[in-house]
């Protein structure tokens, strides 16, 4: 749909472009009519022609919409970039009329239902359709859809250095995951932070300022109140269930950031990572620390608990292409019963990093024209994170092509988080049995039940330590929209932000001319990030439903569903409804529950947070 579909990156990427074709400059400067609800006193039946009209435009800008943003961020230059620019912005114009002219129907007695609906969507899917609103004056739209462009090409564009070197990000980030030596990943961190945050800064406080102005000209207070009213709740009941399941999950978390810490003081020395306090960014594995699984060796309990392999050695062993990679992923889907990809997903996607031209490698998953045209845009490293990676975009994917009956409206998941969790989810079930089932692993070296708490943990360290990232990020962007955080202080919130939630420190000083957020895609590519915690969350209360549907008797973590058509049919269920119906109804689909909880994700790692509260006995946790 959409927007958004790729869930990120996707969604963005849809949302970003727009269309000019069809309606062109009329659209722009907002006088197109959509000629039913002119009226004085509009019907409901007025309500319904306006609802039909809006999805026949929507529908046409957003796919041409979706191919210049395709073509820019797969081949970004300056020409690309305007292109693109051009079709965001007629895009945005039109969402942010439509989403005006809703006002004028969406309180009339008498509505029919899915008509409600779609108003409700006009209205409170911003986020979704364009990411940001624009102002209704032209010059302020155009301005803001450059803004927008030039921000994204900067990270696609940007350069870390190792060892003096320039290196993609791309590679950046996988130096971050594989190098053990503190100085080299001082570097790697601090020029990308240095090269591609910095420069970001003016552009980013500009475009504040126009989203607000637009935000605010269809009656949001702010961006990120409007962000937060794409819930089927108020703003305000959304905060409040995001700081509970915040609370409900956090002991977890504080467990794991005092064993890794303990395991980091152990392994580098005081000087490097001392015993109290935060731990360093760039020690974890992971550029913006947001998962630690890269640095399982480190962590990894000695002897009887060590799981044996590693499922980055198992691909490089059989000397899988990235390519195999994706038909790894395609292989659980259609073991659920689910169709594979059409010919031209392999025809069209970008599964790696073309050597002669800059892109976006952020992983993204679209569907060009909202029917069969999927594809993935990913530049696929050999490693266990690109093999849950491919796993996740395909979760896109399978949504995207599941609602594709929907009309325009009903084009995207039932809310943002269940997009991000659906793919995940299914990766759950990348087991040692499921590895060998898919003859990675060799079937004697499954680790046995002693073997469980490394198999916990290795988990933990990407799911578990992701929670505080997931959470904080967005709590940034509201402030910074809401202006309880002013341009002087992005830096020193958003390191704040981190030390709080996360208890984790910059490896080298920081100032106010830093600008760490944009060193984070999400950041300049305005998506939301707080569907990713929501989706942490939510991909285990699927898990354990697909599990308890399949019959599923041994510790939850076992538990692979790989092959069951049962659970497919029934995924396939919750997915076909896209957001026809509020998340609610969806979730009780699948899971029979009606609310988002921790509650499923704590019993998974139930074992390991005993164990973990074992280790850390006598030690002083927090920071
Ligand atoms: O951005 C993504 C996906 C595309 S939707 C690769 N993710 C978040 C991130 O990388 O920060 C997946 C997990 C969190
Ligand atoms: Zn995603």
């Amino acid at each position: 749909m959409l927007r958004y579909l790729p869930a990120t990156a996707s969604l963005v990427a849809l949302a970003l472009t727009a269309c000019a074709s069809v309606t062109g400059s009329s659209v722009a400067d907002g006088s197109t009519a959509v000629s039913a609800g002119t009226a004085a006193s509009p019907t409901p039946a007025d309500a319904d022609a306006f609802v039909a009209e809006a999805e026949r435009q929507l529908g046409e800008l957003n796919v041409e919409n979706n191919r210049a943003s395709w073509v820019n961020q797969t081949y970004i230059t300056d020409e690309t970039d305007a292109l693109a620019a051009r079709f965001d912005r007629d895009y945005t114009a039109l969402v942010v009329r439509m989403a005006t002219e809703a006002s004028k129907y969406d309180r009339l007695p008498g509505l029919a239902p899915d008509t409600a609906r779609k108003l409700y969507l006009l209205k409170n899917g911003i986020a979704n359709s364009s990411g940001l609103a624009s102002p209704a004056d032209p010059a302020l739209g155009s301005e803001l859809s450059t803004i927008k462009a030039r921000l994204q090409s900067t990270y696609g564009k940007g350069r870390a250095t190792l060892n003096g070197k320039e290196i993609t990000g791309d590679n950046a980030e996988e130096a971050m995951q594989t190098l053990r030596d503190p100085a080299k990943l001082q570097e790697v961190w601090t020029s990308w932070h240095n090269n591609v945050g910095r420069p970001m800064k003016a552009d980013y406080t500009r475009m504040v300022e126009l989203a607000n102005r637009g935000a605010k000209e269809i009656g949001f207070a702010d961006t990120g109140t409007m962000w937060r009213a794409g819930y089927d709740m108020s703003p305000e009941e959304f905060s409040a269930m995001y700081d509970r399941l915040w609370t409900e999950v956090r002991p977890l978390y504080d467990q794991l950031h005092c064993y890794t810490r303990t395991k980091l003081n152990q392994k580098y020395g005081a000087s490097v990572q001392p015993a109290s306090g935060p731990i360093r960014a760039d020690l974890l594995g992971n550029m913006w620390a947001q998962d630690w699984g890269n640095i399982y060796d480190i962590v990894a309990p000695k002897g009887a608990g060590d799981i044996g392999y590693s499922v980055t050695d198992l691909l490089v062993a059989k000397k899988t292409t990235p390519e195999q990679m994706v038909r790894i992923g395609e292989r659980f889907y259609t073991s659920l019963g689910l169709a594979p990809l059409p010919d031209t997903f392999w025809k069209r996607s970008q599964i790696t990093r073309p050597r002669d031209r800059e892109v976006i490698c952020h992983a993204s998953a679209w569907n060009i024209d909202n029917k069969d045209d999927l594809r993935i845009k990913m530049c696929t490293k050999v490693n266990d994170t690109d093999l849950v990676t491919v796993h996740h975009e395909l979760g896109h994917n399978y949504y995207q092509r599941a609602y594709n009956q929907q009309p325009f409206l009903y084009l995207n998941g039932a809310n943002d988080g269940f997009h991000e969790a659906i793919g995940d989810f299914i990766a759950l079930s990348v087991t040692p049995e499921y590895l060998a089932q898919i003859d990675l692993l060799d079937r004697r070296r499954i680790p046995d039940a002693s073997k469980d708490t490394g198999l916990l943990l290795r988990q933990a360290m990407d799911k578990v330590s992701f929670l505080p990232f997931g959470l904080l990020v967005d709590k940034w962007r509201w402030g910074v929209f809401d202006g309880s955080i002013t341009p002087a202080e992005y830096e020193s919130a958003w390191v704040e932000l981190k030390r709080q939630y996360q208890g984790i420190t910059p490896p080298t000083p920081r100032s106010a001319t830093d600008f760490d957020p944009g060193a984070k895609y999400h950041i300049p590519a305005n998506t939301s990030y707080a569907r990713y915690f929501l989706a942490a969350l939510l991909q285990f209360q699927f898990y354990k439903a697909a599990c308890d549907m399949s019959g599923w008797q041994g510790p939850l973590h076992r538990c692979s569903f790989y092959g069951n058509k049962q659970v497919g049919a029934k995924l396939n269920q919750m997915l076909a409804m896209g957001a026809s119906r509020p998340w609610p109804d969806a979730l009780e689909v699948f899971t029979g529950t009606r609310e988002i909880s921790g509650k499923p994700m704590l019993e998974y790692f139930a074992p390991l947070q005993a164990w973990l509260v074992r280790q850390n006995a006598g030690k002083q946790c927090g920071w």
